[in-house]
């Protein structure tokens, strides 16, 4: 069980590894997956901070760095990841889990913290939340993660029946991927096999279920 006195050791660890502004994201973060935990899993609240606080724990590592610690831990990278540095800390983050945040290191927290920056086909509901309170956490000011904000806040999730909120949830989720595909192709940058397969495993549930 994690309790609140771990959460708070837990802050303080990683605010000593990161720079302000980063745990200013981190502790916004923390924050915004509370508040989603209790509109989607009120049973995992503190489940969803940890992972909080852990998602991006590697974020401010070198791209050398992070490729000796996948080296280290023979994670291979794909053609298109090594192209894609800026996923590198979801997978680094990861495998930091077990080895020095120990007590943390369960299933769905390391899978949590792993899939938060591309997402990936079937997520798992700690893994949307994680990936999805990252994307709205209250300090993020880009145009677009505004937009995802107000998309989820405005429809008063709070108010929704249990069934509307999931498919709230899913509908706001393929809005972001669709977000994040876009600012890539925009950018000329290679998109992530697992954003895709997030994005049509999404589609096809959406589909599906109209
Ligand atoms: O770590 P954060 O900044 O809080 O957020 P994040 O982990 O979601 O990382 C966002 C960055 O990752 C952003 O610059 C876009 C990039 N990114 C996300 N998905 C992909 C990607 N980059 C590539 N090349 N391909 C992806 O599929
Ligand atoms: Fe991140
Ligand atoms: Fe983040």
């Amino acid at each position: 069980m994690i309790t609140q006195k771990m959460l708070d050791e837990l802050r303080n660890s990683v605010n000593n590894r990161m720079s302000a502004k980063r745990f200013k994201h981190t502790a916004e973060v923390e924050k915004m997956a509370e508040y989603l935990g209790a509109l989607y899993a009120p049973d995992k609240i503190n489940e969803l901070r940890a992972a909080a606080l852990l998602h991006d724990i590697t974020k401010e590592y070198s791209a050398d760095y992070h490729l000796k610690i996948c080296a280290e831990h023979d994670i291979e990278l794909d053609a298109d990841a090594i192209f894609a540095p800026k996923t590198f800390h979801a997978r680094t983050a990861a495998v930091i889990i077990p080895e020095e945040y120990a007590e943390f290191a369960t299933e769905e927290i390391i899978s949590a913290v792993r899939w938060h920056t591309t997402g990936r086909a079937d997520m798992t509901l700690l893994e949307k939340l994680i990936y999805l309170a990252d994307y709205i956490d209250m300090s993020r000011t880009f145009e677009d993660c505004v937009r995802l904000r107000e998309m989820f806040m405005s429809s008063e999730p709070e108010k929704m029946t249990d069934v509307e909120r999931v498919a709230h949830l899913r509908t706001v989720l393929i809005a972001s991927f669709d977000m994040t595909i876009s600012a890539l192709l925009m950018d000329g940058l290679p998109i992530s096999r697992d954003t895709v397969e997030a994005r049509n495993y999404l589609i096809r549930e959406a589909l599906a279920n109209r």
